[in-house]
């Protein structure tokens, strides 16, 4: 059995959604483990395009779902999410999706806390999906979270009420935000129980015994190392560990449940939301890079900011996010420039860097080191080959793979499935 783990390797958006049904026809299991509704991935099947958002993308494959522990699940968007793939033919079942029974819940309360925080903050905002992600991490760690198993107990539900709802309503309240009443979302809750129970179980033990039988395991990770809560551009991060580490720990299983760790990286860089990104560019190239790649958010619509390949940042990703190959992704978006730049360090205050230092200022204040190499004029997309690609792109694909010290194992020239190059 090998299982393999994808993680983001810059700041989301990399395209992991190809590269992840492109795994999963090869998986038996398919496993969510951090993250929540602030993921996205678009599939295209057939004449169905999915926009899936929290449901593990192999069951568009037929493969069994699973939604760990280490994931924050809004119920309702969760039923929302299977009766809209429900719609499109997708049968989603207490037989093709589990969803763990320790996975705290999201609640309207959470979204409301992020957009009322945000609100507040102004200026300097983190720029979060609005999604309640962070608000209803935080509440797994004070031990005050809501959980799937929750459901089935009335009681506990009602008690663990109280609290949260001390705790919010009095943040809300501080913030000028409407406050929460206990009878209706308890009433709420105890509606969709009986929806979201038949899919609860203890992951663990299904995940065990998919060891135990050899099955292969593939975990799909949202977002990206470095928006990492320990290792990415803190604060401007989400609120869960993204690095491949969190593969067992968010799903039940030990350490070596990762298996094979592949990250994914664009041929260049963007962001969604605030927070530092040196090789930004605000001129026609970040312009023409937005247009021609199509860069605007799954989830939020967002455009997102784009700007060169930043070298010394997937190195780090590479070391802190334990990724053993990189799958190199719109590649063809480059096709046409007569240069490339790639960042491969930074200068702050003076002084140069080969990583991008934790503090928040020292972030803010780096200029990108530059590296030029020649462009390419003739077109890569839907390559299949490494024949077909221009020697100036083969060039640049060997520069990313010395400078980020990993492997480009895998090329993507196109969003179509099969416009892959698979390298050894
Ligand atoms: P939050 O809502 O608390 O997680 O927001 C905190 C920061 O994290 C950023 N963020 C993301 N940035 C890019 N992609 C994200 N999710 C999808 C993905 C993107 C998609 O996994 O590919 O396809 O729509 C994502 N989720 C959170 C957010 O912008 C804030 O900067
Ligand atoms: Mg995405």
């Amino acid at each position: 059995m090998t299982n393999v783990t994808i993680i983001g390797a810059q700041w989301g958006d990399e395209g992991k959604g190809k590269v992840v049904d492109w795994l999963a026809s090869r998986a038996d299991v398919v496993v969510r483990f951090q993250g929540g509704h602030n993921a996205g991935h678009t599939l295209v099947v057939g004449n169905q395009t999915y926009k899936l958002s929290l449901l593990p993308s192999g069951l568009v494959r037929g493969k069994l779902g699973v939604i760990g522990n280490g994931v924050v699940i809004d119920p309702f968007a969760l039923l929302t999410e299977i009766e809209r793939v429900s719609a499109q033919g997708l049968k989603v079942t207490p037989e093709t999706l589990r969803i763990a029974d320790n996975a705290p819940l999201i609640l309207p309360l959470h979204a409301a806390l992020d957009a009322a925080r945000e609100a507040a903050r102004g200026e300097r905002k983190i720029g979060t999906t609005g999604r309640g992600i962070g608000p209803a991490y935080e509440d797994k760690v004070a031990r005050r979270a809501i959980r799937v198993c929750d459901l089935a107990e009335p009681e506990t539900l009602a008690a663990k009420l109280d609290e949260l709802l001390l705790h919010h309503n009095t943040l809300l309240a501080g913030l000028g935000a409407p406050t929460f009443k206990k009878e209706d979302v308890l009433a709420s809750l105890l509606e969709l129980a009986p929806k979201l129970l038949p899919f609860a179980e203890p992951v663990w033990e299904r995940l065990a015994e998919a060891k135990q039988l050899g099955q292969r395991i593939l975990f799909e990770g949202a977002q990206a190392v470095m928006l990492d809560v320990d290792h990415g551009t803190y604060p401007f991060v989400t609120s869960s560990n993204t690095v491949a580490s969190t593969a067992g720990s968010g799903s039940g299983m030990g350490p070596d449940a990762a298996g094979r760790v592949l990250g994914i990286a664009k041929a260049y860089c963007t962001r969604v939301g605030s927070g530092p990104f040196p090789t930004e560019l605000h001129d026609e190239t970040g312009q023409q890079l937005g247009e021609r790649g199509h860069e605007f958010g799954t989830v939020t619509g967002r455009k997102r900011r784009c700007g060169w390949f930043d070298a010394a940042l997937v190195r780090q990703a590479v070391k802190v996010g334990g990724i053993q190959g990189l799958a190199l992704t719109k590649l063809d978006v480059l096709d046409g420039f007569t240069e490339l730049k790639i960042g491969v360090g930074y200068t702050i205050n003076g002084k140069a860097y080969k990583h991008l230092p934790a503090g928040m200022a020292a972030q803010a204040a780096a200029e990108p080191i530059y590296e030029t190499l020649e462009g390419w004029s003739t077109s890569t997309r839907g390559a299949r080959s490494w024949a077909e690609l221009p020697a100036a792109a083969i060039k640049y694909v060997k520069r990313i793979e010395e400078l980020v010290e990993a492997p480009v194992t895998l090329l993507s020239t196109s969003p179509e499935r099969d416009d892959t190059i698979l390298m050894q």
